[in-house]
């Protein structure tokens, strides 16, 4: 490891700079190896800061070919410069320009931070420290400056040129055949915003007219060839636009907007001002080339990036740790934007699947950290789902304390207040307090305290007084940082299930506070007894998942069944069947260790077949019931000695079992595939039923390889034709290597669509996996140097293959190990990624857990590991 490795940033030593910077102008020379950057920087001491004091710039693999100040070149002893900082030793006291001239290599940045080269476009990267890597800067959030840019190349590389901001000017630069634009962007910014692009794209356009009337230009630029395939996400970023004025009264700030699709991305997309620069797989969608997941996901990622211009841009965070400020308030505003465009239960259901899937397992693993963190070794490793998911449940808990118009009104005097600065959580917290009179210091704890509570439920009741009793106490984990915690203030909501499955009322709360339908639990133990309740009911606890929390009633299978039945909350539906099937699966799985076979109680089947062919319910609902809970949902609730291959075998045993009994409902029920293909949601929840439907019939021995074949070859659109070629290859048919084929015959040029090809078999639950994952790693159409070829084999092969990861010889783990030290030399934030796979070792059966050990220690012996790497690697072993 190297030896920065361990230099810790902490909240606590927060200081403001001494230094200010108003202006920046850059100019930046496109070149693919040589790229010259030269910067004007207009600087001036901060108040209370002692005149002389020096000035100290990041830097980041920086070559300095100039300084000067107010034009005149600095005396060699008059600064200090070096790859990572550069030193102004005796600043003047008066305000002054610093000009800083650097070289960077766009071609050899492999890392895509800072100044890069993909598929011979320039982009930039900078969020978090990536500036630093195109020129020296103060390069943190709570420095605010207004930048304009002008931007040079070569007219026949690059004809795109684009900047942050307004456009301002182009032009030829005579006789070289390069050309110039010159973009300003009037709102002070830090320089994580910061974004420019230069090459040969193809582009679509549009226009929005803003409330006020304002038209702003919208433009979405990509690969040339794949223009067609912008659509979706222009129309979704028109909706944003929209909704973002209805929802908060936000309006766009800039004559333009443009979106640029690029194929070498770390992440999803980023929100640099005007300019948002994707990874091109939340751009390009059509129904031949991407499914219903992409086409939900592209309309998510334009929202989120689209609602940073409020949440993020105009009022930024003051530092990293605050980095939730944005990140979960932006995901809280994307899931609203989507739960109003598709179905509010569906997205619900979705999203809290998603969180128990990944944000879970972080928050009770070596990895578990706060919402709003106190210390970091790397920034890049706190881009978690903790900051985004759990954040944004921590947003959607404030609504449901503070109603609907109380957050509004937070939101409102948020915007109001700070618009333009650089805000913490506590700023944010305050303008929910001051908005709605409320106290929120315990709400607070949810930004601070790490770990998923647990909230146990009792109830009783009394017929001849129609008194409910409801008793609940809450659990607080330990976790890694070993904080003493005290209780949290969490809201649950909650209905009385009558015998008729109506919701009963009742007309008298005393003890814990209750709120119309919200019982607000903040201490350890509270208790509410519910007066005037007319007959037995069933408590509808959590309902819509009101708090991020693990949930443990008393509820027996006979309530949970009638739940499964009526519940009036969808949520709490869905999550009445997952509550079963978990607790079968759990029982299998200790069966089938024991050497026994698992036998099923029977009344399951029958109730989710009814619920199944219930045609007044949304199919994509009735899907997501027929979905059992994943294998690492199963693994974390077992939490510790855990062994995946018998999950995998419940699982299936599970599977045969229900198939045996609804799958020819399920058949009759499945509606027929559209003639043609339509994205909405209707439509894909469709769809999904059908896939469910195969999935059981199969399980069963209704379906058979070659019903699939048809259906793959049938099938009109993507979605249809991999849900077919997933269940094939998954459960082994005879068929499957004839489709695998056929669907990369279908797609060899589309790197985008292969992706699906190299996850879908990275994750056949099988041991011999690993080997497949080594052969398909040096297939001509993998590369290790992008990000999106290596997360669909690699990444998929270690986060979504608990068996073969985990195979109890060792070789999955040796083999992500070697995968993490091979990646991390050219891109280590893509390996850092890769490490979290190990992040819930601890919990496996003993054997696993010590080749899992044994496979980081080596890790820990690579030399010249990256910071980032170290970093998740040191916590995962501590
Ligand atoms: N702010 C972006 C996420 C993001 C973070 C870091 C990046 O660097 C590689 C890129 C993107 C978002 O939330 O969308
Ligand atoms: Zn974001």
């Amino acid at each position: 490891m190297r030896p920065e490795s361990n230099v810790v940033v902490r909240l606590e030593d927060y200081r403001p700079t001494d230094y200010l910077i108003e202006r920046v102008y850059l100019d930046i020379q496109l070149e693919p190896e040589a790229a010259t950057i030269t910067s004007r920087l207009s600087l001036h001491l901060r108040e209370g800061t002692a005149p002389g004091t020096p000035l100290v710039l990041d830097g980041d693999a920086l070559v300095l070919r100039r300084a000067a100040i107010d034009g005149v070149e600095l005396a060699p002893d008059a600064f200090e410069a070096s790859a990572d900082r550069f030193t102004l030793r005796a600043p003047p006291a008066e305000p002054f320009e610093l000009q800083i001239v650097t070289e960077v290599n766009p071609t050899a940045n492999t890392e895509l931070m800072g100044l890069y080269r993909s598929g011979g476009n320039y982009t930039t990267q900078c969020e978090a420290e990536g500036f630093r890597r195109i020129t020296y800067f103060l390069d943190r959030p709570d420095v605010l400056a207004v930048y304009t840019t002008r931007i040079e190349a070569s007219r026949s590389e690059a004809p795109i040129l684009l900047g942050n901001g307004n456009p301002v000017e182009t032009g030829d630069v005579a006789g070289t055949g390069r050309h110039y634009a010159i973009w300003h962007d009037p709102f002070p910014k830090p320089s994580y915003l910061f974004a420019m692009v230069g090459g040969d794209l193809a582009s679509i356009h549009d226009t929005f007219r803003t409330r006020s009337g304002r038209e702003v230009k919208l433009a979405i630029y990509c690969e040339r060839g794949k223009e067609s395939r912008c659509h979706y996400a222009m129309d979704s970023l028109k909706r944003s636009m929209k909704w973002d004025e209805d929802r908060f009264g936000l309006e766009y700030d800039l004559d333009v907007f443009n979106i640029v699709a690029v194929s070498d991305f770390n992440m999803g997309a980023m929100e640099n001002k005007g300019l948002n620069v994707f990874n091109d797989k939340y751009v390009l969608v059509d129904a031949e080339t991407g499914t219903d997941w992409d086409y939900a996901h592209v309309e998510g990622v334009i929202a989120h990036e689209y609602f940073h211009n409020w949440t993020g841009n105009r009022i930024t965070c003051r530092d990293w740790f605050q980095l939730c400020l944005k990140e979960g308030l932006t995901v809280f505003r994307d899931q609203e934007f989507s739960s109003d465009m598709r179905s509010r239960a569906v997205k619900r259901i979705s999203d809290v699947a998603k969180l128990r899937e990944h944000q879970f397992p972080e928050d009770a693993g070596p990895l578990a950290h706060p919402a709003r963190p106190t210390a970091y070794r790397e920034i890049n490793n706190f881009y978690t789902t903790t900051v985004y998911e759990k954040g944004a449940e921590i947003c959607r808990m404030l609504q449901t304390i503070l109603g609907e118009d109380g957050f509004r009104a937070g939101m409102d005097l948020y915007f109001r207040r700070h618009d333009g600065d650089a805000a913490t959580i506590e700023d944010f917290l305050a303008c929910f307090a001051d908005a709605t009179g409320t106290d929120l210091s315990q709400f607070a704890l949810w930004y601070h305290q790490a770990g998923t509570p647990i909230l146990i439920t009792e109830h009783d009741y009394d017929a001849a007084d129609e008194t409910l009793t409801l008793r609940l106490r809450q659990i607080l984990p330990e976790t890694p940082d070993r904080q003493r915690k005290s209780p949290m203030h969490i809201p649950v909501a909650f209905g009385l299930v009558g015998p008729d499955g109506q919701d009963l009322s009742f007309s008298r709360a005393t003890g814990a506070r209750v709120d119309g339908s919200v019982i607000h639990l903040t201490d350890l133990q509270a208790e509410v007894k519910l007066e005037g309740v007319k007959a037995r009911p069933i408590p509808s606890l959590l309902r819509g998942f009101s708090a991020p929390v693990r949930l443990e009633t008393d509820l027996g299978m006979d309530d949970l069944l009638f739940l499964v039945g009526h519940d009036a909350d969808p949520f709490n539906r869905w999550e009445a069947a997952q509550t079963i099937a978990m607790d079968l699966l759990k029982r299998a799985t200790e069966e089938i260790r024991q050497g026994a076979t698992p036998v099923f109680d029977g009344r399951f089947a029958e109730e989710l077949g009814r619920l199944a062919s219930a045609t007044e319910l949304d199919p994509a609902f009735r899907a997501l019931a027929l979905t059992l809970p994943s294998d690492m949902e199963v693994a974390q609730a077992i939490r510790t000695n855990v062994d995946p291959d018998a999950i995998f075998v419940a699982r299936r045993a599970l599977q045969t079992h229900l198939g045996d009994r609804i799958a020819d409902a399920l058949a009759a029920a499945a509606p027929a595939a559209d003639a043609s293909y339509r994205p909405d949601a209707e439509s894909a929840g469709r769809r999904a039923f059908r896939h469910a439907a195969w999935a059981y019939g199969l399980a069963a021995g209704r379906i058979t390889s070659a019903d699939l074949a048809e259906a793959f070859h049938g099938a009109g659109n993507l979605t249809d034709r991999l849900a077919a070629l997933r269940l094939a290859v998954h459960r082994d048919l005879d068929d499957a290597p004839a489709l695998l084929e056929a669907f990369y015959e279908r797609y060899r040029d589309d790197p985008l669509v292969l992706d699906k090809w190299f996850s879908v078999q990275a994750t056949v639950p099988q041991h011999s996996t690993l080997e497949r994952v080594q052969a398909l790693s040096r297939h001509p159409a993998f590369s290790m140097k992008v990000p999106n070829r290596v997360y669909a084999l690699i990444r998929t092969f270690a986060a979504g293959n608990p068996v073969a990861f985990n195979r109890p010889d060792g070789e999955g783990y040796r083999y992500m190990v070697d995968m993490v030290a091979e990646v991390d030399r050219h891109n280590p934030s893509v390996a850092s990624r890769l490490t979290t796979a190990f992040r819930s070792f601890r919990m496996m059966e003993p054997s696993r857990r010590a080749a899992a050990e044994a496979a980081l220690k080596r890790l820990a012996t690579v030399p010249e590991l990256s910071r980032d790497v170290s970093d998740i690697l040191i916590r995962t072993l501590e």
